[in-house]
């Protein structure tokens, strides 16, 4: 979170809702105040525009929460749900064309490094499962094959969840969607072992059912990919208005999932391993 982004000039400072100016006042800015404390403040600025219960915005606010450098973090979003509670967080993001996300990446990554070449700048993807899987797949598997030093985070809910309910690549064998009224018919692609064989020196696999795994596991990745090459977080972010339960089970759901199809999962290659160790 970057204090600097959300600090209004002095004229509108005292006509601000209370939560925002609460939010500049006592934010935990340039603070690691981790997970625990993610009830105290809000990461998300004033209310989003989210569905009630979408796993998406819990996803969000537990990767924003999760940034070792907020203040020197790019986030770059795609087309999705997901860009609607990012384009309210107090970090520095940009958006792209629909799937390009990897490529404008790795650009600003290089650029980024070619400025400020005494300090860590962050580049971290944070995008739906149909930019990444679908129409991203080709530019983020390329920027693995590159070996490019940034981290994609998929905020996987299994559906096109912002176009109404389209099947995605992700979507689970057999489901049905508004888009999809006979069912998926192919399976769940595996995106998550795809990256351990296409150059990610680190990948894992969660849900937001256990915040303090997504916490730990994106400080990874981006600590990872500061110093050795491309790593990827796959977090299941379950959609209550597509997959059409109601939106205070989607922990619920989530915490189902964990046991099914989508059991945590850690990949660390072996120089990850040693530098996080060093790390330590
Ligand atoms: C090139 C292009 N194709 C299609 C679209 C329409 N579009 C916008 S968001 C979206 C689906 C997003 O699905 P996903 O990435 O899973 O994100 P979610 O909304 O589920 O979070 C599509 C198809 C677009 N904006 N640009
Ligand atoms: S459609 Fe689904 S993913 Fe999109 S905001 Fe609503 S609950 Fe969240
Ligand atoms: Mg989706």
């Amino acid at each position: 979170m970057s204090r600097k982004i959300i600090t209004p000039v002095e004229e509108f400072a005292d006509i601000l809702p209370g939560d925002y100016q609460d939010l500049i006042n006592n934010g935990p800015f340039f603070v690691n105040k981790g997970l625990k404390d993610l009830g105290s403040f809000k990461e998300i600025i004033d209310e989003h525009p989210h569905c009630a219960g979408c796993g998406v915005a819990l996803g969000i606010r537990l990767v924003a929460a999760a940034l070792p450098s907020p203040q020197d973090t790019l986030i770059i979003g795609t087309p999705g749900c997901s860009f609607f509670g990012l384009a309210q967080t107090a970090l520095n993001y940009s958006n792209t064309a629909f799937g390009n996300q990897n490529a404008v990446a790795s650009g600003l990554k290089r650029m980024l490094k070619i400025r400020y070449p005494e300090q860590h700048k962050d580049v971290v993807v944070l995008v739906g499962d149909g930019g990444i899987a679908d129409i991203g797949l080709d530019l983020t598997l390329h920027s693995w094959f590159r070996g490019e030093r940034i981290s994609t985070i998929m905020v996987d809910n299994e559906v096109y969840g912002n176009t109404g309910g389209q099947e995605s690549g992700m979507s689970a064998q057999g489901q049905v969607l508004n888009m999809a009224p006979k069912g998926k018919l192919f399976p769940k692609l595996p995106i998550y072992d795809i990256a351990k064989i296409s150059g990610c020196v680190y990948a894992a696999r969660v849900t937001v059912a256990s915040p303090l795994k997504v916490g730990e596991t994106v400080r990874k990745a981006i600590l990872l990919a500061r110093e050795l090459g491309p790593t990827y977080v796959q977090i299941y972010t379950p959609c209550p208005t597509n997959l059409k339960f109601p939106p205070n089970q989607t922990i619920k759901i989530a915490k189902e999932a964990e046991k099914a199809h989508y059991p945590y999962e850690e990949f660390i290659s072996s120089e990850a391993k040693d530098y996080l160790e060093k790390l330590a």
